[in-house]
């Protein structure tokens, strides 16, 4: 047998079930009895969980389901978030506790304390202020990750303005819409950011988007990377305004209803939808989630989430869930390639990073790099690692797990999205027994399902929709002006559920594999075929690093499956041609049967991707079905198309 039919029939054996350490077992911070205290009366575990924080005013009511599906969670209670994320660590005596080592991308560093972000977000609150921003009032920020950044969002949720952070790598027509949607009096940005070795500026696709909106007053502009910037009537630097305030600022509470921000999804059509979430049930699930989901012991550990600032999870795990935990986290401004290929695990073993949060895209791009680079660092610090954005391989699951978790950290694959505000299935790392590719379990509180198209549940074995049945405290309260989108987009496809979008399947234990977004599902010959699973199948092939598929127009049997491949590390030189193509398609035939074949395979070097790193299929779909490739706007890279129509003459 050669070498690579043995890793191939390990892996289509891949039944391992990795437990929790002992250790981490006996010192979870949450147990198995929390799921069911939770199903024994939902409304109280959240209660007991809303404590986690401080209110300046106790509730009347756990949830008003009165006028569904618009929830009020903790009616009638006040908070103050960055009272909670910041001053009630520093008045506890923690006040010399790190909050964030920020490192940037050229290498320089800064050490922020819960005291010095306390006096920071006061000083920017009071600038707020000065520019005559008020509570209710809605702030675009448009930064790279940069301490500024939270600092900024915190000050928003002192004063009770509602931010809205807009990706720096977005154009300046998407920040306008955004601008434009929420109407913000404010931007906040930079001059520039570091991006793979070079400044990049922001402040001119800033002025082009202010340039066309009507309710900007004033750009407050950060100097990050020193380059001239173009001055206008209505911009204030930062450090001449900031730095002249006072660091003291009274927070007043809001209440447990008040929007705290806004944030944009574009999903695959139509214009994008800002997301609200509000104050006392996001902060609640944020807080409960994180301590659960990662076992954050805020006095040991140093917790590091990859992603940016930019998109929801870091919005939820770098900023407020972290924070109102009091945890210490490492902040990184730039690429995992800069200077060179082993950055982040540098960062990791510099920081003696304990928890580390990336995404199934970094993995695998990691994998094609190869195994050498993460050896080269001493990443023995580490004890839970997490993944999200994406469903995670099995292959790319069991590779983070023995070259980044040193085959002894639970891996959590934690499903959520930006209208779910909070991770809401995921295993529990000093409960549960994880299995390569599964999310396994709604965590406590929470009731998901998977349904079939009349929304009756599936019987364990099954597939189908992904749903939430019961309302949860970090959910979206709506789209920002747009209470009919809310109601269409997510609570009409079944009734009284909350429709996510995303297939799933129950496994014969009855937990819970993602299959990717139900719009990619592929039909052949009368059966859905999902794209994660063929996916799977070809990224466990040893000489495949990361896999797209999608179903194309076939006049046989309705669509048929094309794959793009992109092969893993030295493989790449070997692997043109017809052989390998047929090598892969008999290996997805022996993994997940003949049906699930692909028609045809394309040996490409990239794959398209959106900013957050998730796949975007339509791209592909347009080039299998021979058609013009549609909206690239959303795209990391524009010239990724390119680089993969070049090669399609290879298709067949
Ligand atoms: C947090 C975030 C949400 C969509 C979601 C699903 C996919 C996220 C996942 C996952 C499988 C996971 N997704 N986590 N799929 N397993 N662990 O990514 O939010 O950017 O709004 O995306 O991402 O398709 O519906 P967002």
């Amino acid at each position: 047998m050669s070498e690579s039919q043995e890793t191939l029939s390990n892996l289509l054996q891949e039944t391992r079930r990795f437990p929790p350490p002992a250790e981490l077992a006996e010192n979870a911070n949450v147990t198995a009895d929390a799921y069911d205290e939770a199903a024994a009366d939902r409304l109280a575990f959240w209660e007991k969980q809303a404590r986690r924080l401080s209110w300046s005013r106790e509730w009347d009511q756990v949830l008003d389901w009165s006028n569904p599906p618009f929830a009020k969670w903790f009616v009638g209670g006040e908070l103050n978030v960055a009272y909670n994320c910041v001053d009630r660590h520093v008045e506890a005596g923690r006040g010399a506790k790190v909050a964030f080592h920020w490192e940037g991308e050229p290498g320089d560093t800064r050490t922020l304390t819960y005291a010095d972000l306390q006096r920071e977000v006061n000083k920017a609150a009071n600038a707020l202020l000065e520019l005559g921003v008020r509570k209710g009032d809605r702030v675009a920020i448009y930064l790279p990750m940069i301490p500024e950044l939270p600092v900024s969002m915190l000050a928003c949720a002192r004063i009770g303005a509602t931010h809205s952070v807009v990706f720096g790598g977005f154009s300046a027509d998407a920040l306008r819409t955004r601008i434009d949607d929420a109407q913000a009096k404010l931007v906040i940005t930079a001059d520039g950011g570091y991006r793979r070795g070079k400044p990049s500026a922001l402040k001119p696709t800033v002025d082009e988007a202010v340039e066309a909106t009507k309710s900007v007053e004033h750009v407050l502009v950060v100097r990050r990377t020193g380059e001239d910037v173009v001055q206008n009537g209505r911009d204030v630097w930062w450090h001449d305004l900031v730095d002249r305030q006072s660091d003291q600022h009274d927070a007043e509470a809001h209440d447990a209803e008040h929007p705290l921000y806004i944030l944009y999804t574009s999903g695959t059509t139509g214009k994008p939808k800002g997301i609200l979430h509000t104050t006392g049930g996001y902060l609640t699930q944020v807080s409960y989630t994180h301590h659960a989901v990662f076992d954050l012991k805020p006095g040991s550990d140093v917790y590091w989430c990859s992603a940016d600032i930019g998109w929801v999870t870091g919005h939820s795990y770098i900023v407020y869930g972290p924070l109102a935990n009091g945890a210490t986290s490492v902040m990184y401004e730039g690429t995992p390639d800069t200077p060179h290929k082993g950055r982040w695990w540098e960062i990791i073993q510099k920081y003696k990073v304990t928890i580390f949060y990336t995404a199934p895209t970094a993995i695998r791009t990691f994998m094609k790099w190869g195994d050498d680079i993460p050896a080269q660092y001493d990443l023995s610090s580490l004890r839970v690692l997490g993944s999200v954005g994406e469903p995670i391989n099995p292959e790319a699951y069991v590779w983070y797990r023995e070259n980044i978790g040193g085959g002894h950290c639970p891996v959590v694959d934690t499903w959520w999205q930006t209208e779910t505000g909070a991770v809401m299935i995921s295993p529990l790392p000093g409960v549960t027994a994880g299995k390569p590719g599964a999310a396994m379990r709604p965590l406590p509180g929470i009731v998901a399902d998977v349904v079939d198209d009349q929304g009756n549940p599936v019987p364990d074995g099954g597939g189908g929709f992904l749903v939430l049945k019961e309302p949860w405290p970090s959910m979206l309260r709506t789209i920002w002006g747009d209470d009919e989108r809310f109601v269409k987009t997510y609570w009409s496809r079944f009734e009284d559920m909350y429709f996510a979008g995303d297939g799933a399947k129950k496994d014969d234990d009855g937990d819970i594999w993602l299959l990717g977004r139900v719009d990619d599902v592929m039909l052949v010959s009368g059966h859905n075929i999902s794209t994660t699973e063929v996916e799977s199948a070809l990224v466990s092939h040893p000489k495949v690093a990361e896999a797209a598929v999608v179903g194309a127009t076939d006049p046989v049997t309705g669509q048929a499956i094309v794959a793009f491949v992109i092969p893993r590390g030295s493989a790449g030189e070997e692997v043109e041609g017809d052989e390998f193509a047929g090598e892969l398609r008999d290996h997805v035939a022996r993994s997940l049967g003949p049906i699930a074949k692909p028609r045809q395979i394309m040996i490409v070097p990239e794959l398209p991707k959106t900013r957050s790193g998730k796949i975007m299929r339509r791209l592909l779909k347009d080039v299998a079905e021979n058609r013009s490739i549609g909206d690239v706007t959303t795209l990391a890279d524009s010239t990724v198309m390119d680089l993969i129509s070049q090669k399609l003459p290879s298709a067949k």
